[in-house]
């Protein structure tokens, strides 16, 4: 059995106790089990991209220095980071894909179940693309926009356009690097190509690939897939919420969503809402239905409707563990195969909905955007029904919740630092310069119990505030910032410095802001993009006082996220390095050489507070060359515990 959770949040280590207890296995018990982990794989040393291999590389070189084909350290390292980018690019880009034809369906349908919800993205992505809005019928621009959109992940020839709206400084680098993408799809069938057998040997050239077609996520899939989200969904707009295991109600059918596309689980929350599926829940003894979130579609929801967030990724079995779940209903990625496990000791009904994520001996209810009330409609009831099989002896739900604002977009942090009567980044860029705000940095991504829970993004996240540094984060990071206090106003006043707190208090704004799904890291580039053109702070994103980190990293989407960080000028921290440590040339390349190249880099660091430091002396450096006046206030706060 695994060990204490020392530095979760409360209700996670009451259910972890708890599932002890019970001998309910848990993803840390099976990571406990799993030791000790391979080491060839972790430091990417293994291959097997054909029946030659499996080959190892002897990482102290006493052993094989050579694959059967030939292949050294740095290839075979470089292939596998190479191949991690593309299934990370290739699950964001999908994601975009599906919205993208949501959007398509509801353009060509007048009986479709959504609309459009946000006319005015509408016409500004139409501006993108060059498609003509005035006099023209809106549902006429929103099947142009979808067909333009569709059309970024498969041409053959030209450039990704929504990336050409990046910094004009950064599309020239891009393209005097080669590394300007063409379409999503390409790009990504172009790693598996290069990465074949006996193809592209040269670790550099492999991995520029990679940029590439992370540049092709972040600038392209990633990012279709949050702006049309925004047109179909509604713009989010700062709200209040609750998060953590606390918010599942006894006395409620409990309905979880899991998973990462928005269009079912916004047709649910909607129809979870009306007043005849609370007269469905009452005849069966309930107080009607209670809908909550786990991992990234849990933010889509709760970012457009205020859903509660019932926990991030490590929390998903736990949320189970509580007996009070009638039903949890999956899509798309982070769901763990042990779910069905997890299930299976209770009376929880598992339903999977995407064709591409079905489970062995598990439900399925397709879901076809085409019947999305009725579909909805069908799996809420199922829920309801099941209600009558939860054994109340064995409900335990902790009382732990905790209050956040989230709803932050690109646009809405426009309007709350520029004030309502001035939209501008101004103020921003002003707090910078003039040393009230020493910086802004993204801490995002995952959890995973290769670490503590949550000990790395807590600690790293208040010794930044606590140094003035405003922070943006999204994913199952913002899931357990939420959950530890971090998200509420007075956030501010206990754990963040003096400048950093003015400005909170003056704008109302927590000290990290919430901006939603992973894909919706795409809204932290548009961002710093926006910093970019108000001015003051050099013409490209590498020149900002920024800094990203994903401490807690687990799937290849946060390899796809880093890489587009990095190749768009971002200095990009991790905690455990990424499974490549066995080639020393791609390391020197990752976390030196590369920012020659496209201006950001890597940096490993396990430790949070000095993973914290570095990247303040990262944002230091930058405010050094761009001669910014020094800070205003000494940092005088003691470490944040
Ligand atoms: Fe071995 Fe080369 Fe085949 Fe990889 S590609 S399994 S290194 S022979
Ligand atoms: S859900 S990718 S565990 S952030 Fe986006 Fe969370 Fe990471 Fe999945």
């Amino acid at each position: 059995m695994a060990k204490e959770l020392k530095h979760a949040d409360k209700a996670t280590q009451e259910m972890f106790k708890r599932a002890q207890q019970e001998n309910l296995e848990t993803v840390w018990d099976r990571y406990e089990e799993q030791q000790p982990q391979c080491g060839f794989g972790t430091l990417g040393l293994c291959c097997r991209h054909c029946s030659m291999g499996p080959c190892r590389i002897d990482p102290f070189g006493d052993g094989p220095q050579y694959g059967v084909c030939g292949a050294d350290a740095d290839t075979i390292a470089a292939r596998g980071i190479a191949r991690m980018i593309a299934a990370g690019a290739a699950a964001h880009s999908d994601h975009g894909r599906d919205v993208a034809h949501t959007l398509l369906m509801v353009a060509r349908d007048p009986n479709s179940d959504y609309s459009i919800k946000n006319e005015g993205k509408l016409k500004a992505i139409a501006a993108i693309y060059g498609i003509e809005t005035s006099g023209k019928d809106i549902k006429k621009i929103a099947e142009e926009v979808a067909l333009a959109s569709l059309e970024e992940f498969g041409r053959q020839e030209g450039e990704v356009k929504i990336a050409t709206t990046a910094p004009a400084e950064r599309v020239k680098l891009w393209r005097e690097q080669e590394i300007m993408p063409r379409a999503v799809d390409r790009e990504i069938v172009e790693i598996m190509h290069r990465t074949h057998m006996g193809v592209d040997t040269d670790y550099k050239n492999i991995i520029r690939q990679g940029m590439r077609s992370a540049i092709a996520d972040g600038w392209g899939g990633s990012m279709i897939a949050t702006e049309l989200s925004d047109i179909l969904f509604g713009l989010p707009n700062p709200l209040k919420a609750k998060a953590n295991l606390g918010v599942i109600d006894p006395d409620y059918v409990n309905v979880i969503v899991h998973g990462h596309e928005p269009t079912l689980s916004d047709i649910i929350a909607v129809v979870s809402m009306k007043d005849e599926m609370k007269k469905k829940a009452e005849k069966v003894g309930a107080k009607g239905i209670n809908l909550g979130g786990i991992c990234c579609t849990a933010n889509e929801i709760l970012m457009r409707h205020g859903i509660p967030l019932t926990g991030s990724f490590l929390q998903q079995e736990l949320a189970i563990f509580t007996g009070a779940i009638e039903m949890m209903v999956v899509d798309v990625q982070c769901l763990m195969p042990g779910l069905d496990q997890a299930a299976e000791s209770f009376h929880t009904k598992l339903v999977t909905t995407s064709p591409k994520a079905k489970m062995p001996g598990v439900e399925h209810v397709e879901f076809h955007e085409d019947k999305a009330v009725e579909i909805a409609t069908n799996i809420l009831d199922m829920a309801i029904e099941n209600f009558k099989n939860r054994d109340n002896s064995r409900v335990y739900i902790p009382d732990e919740s905790e209050q956040l604002v989230a709803g932050f977009t690109t646009e809405s942090v426009f309007q709350f630092l520029g004030g309502k009567y001035r939209s501008s980044y101004r103020p921003l860029n002003d707090a910078i310069i003039a040393g009230r705000l020493r910086g802004a940095a993204g801490v995002i991504g995952c959890s995973n119990p290769n670490v503590e829970y949550e000990e790395s993004t807590i600690s790293m996240v208040k010794e930044l505030i606590k140094n003035d540094v405003l922070i943006v984060t999204t994913g199952c990071n913002a899931s357990s910032c939420a959950k530890h206090g971090l998200m509420k106003p007075d956030a501010a006043f206990k754990f963040a410095g003096q400048g950093l707190q003015e400005i909170c208090r003056a704008v109302g704004l927590p000290p990290v802001l919430h901006l939603g799904s992973c894909v919706d890291n795409s809204r932290i580039l548009l961002t710093l993009r926006n910093i970019v053109s108000e001015g003051g702070l050099g013409d490209d994103i590498s020149s900002l006082p920024v800094a990203g980190a994903a401490p807690e990293w687990m799937s290849e989407k946060a390899v796809s996220i880093g890489f587009y960080f990095v190749a768009s000028g971002v200095y990009t921290m991790i905690g455990h390095p990424l499974p490549m440590m066995g080639s020393k040339n791609l390391d020197r390349y990752l976390t030196e050489e590369i920012e020659q190249e496209v201006g950001g880099k890597w940096a490993w660091e396990i430790d949070p507070i000095k993973a914290a430091h570095k990247m303040i002396q990262h944002i230091d450096l930058k405010r050094k060359e761009l001669k910014l006046k020094p800070m205003m206030y000494e940092q005088v706060l003691q470490p944040a515990v």
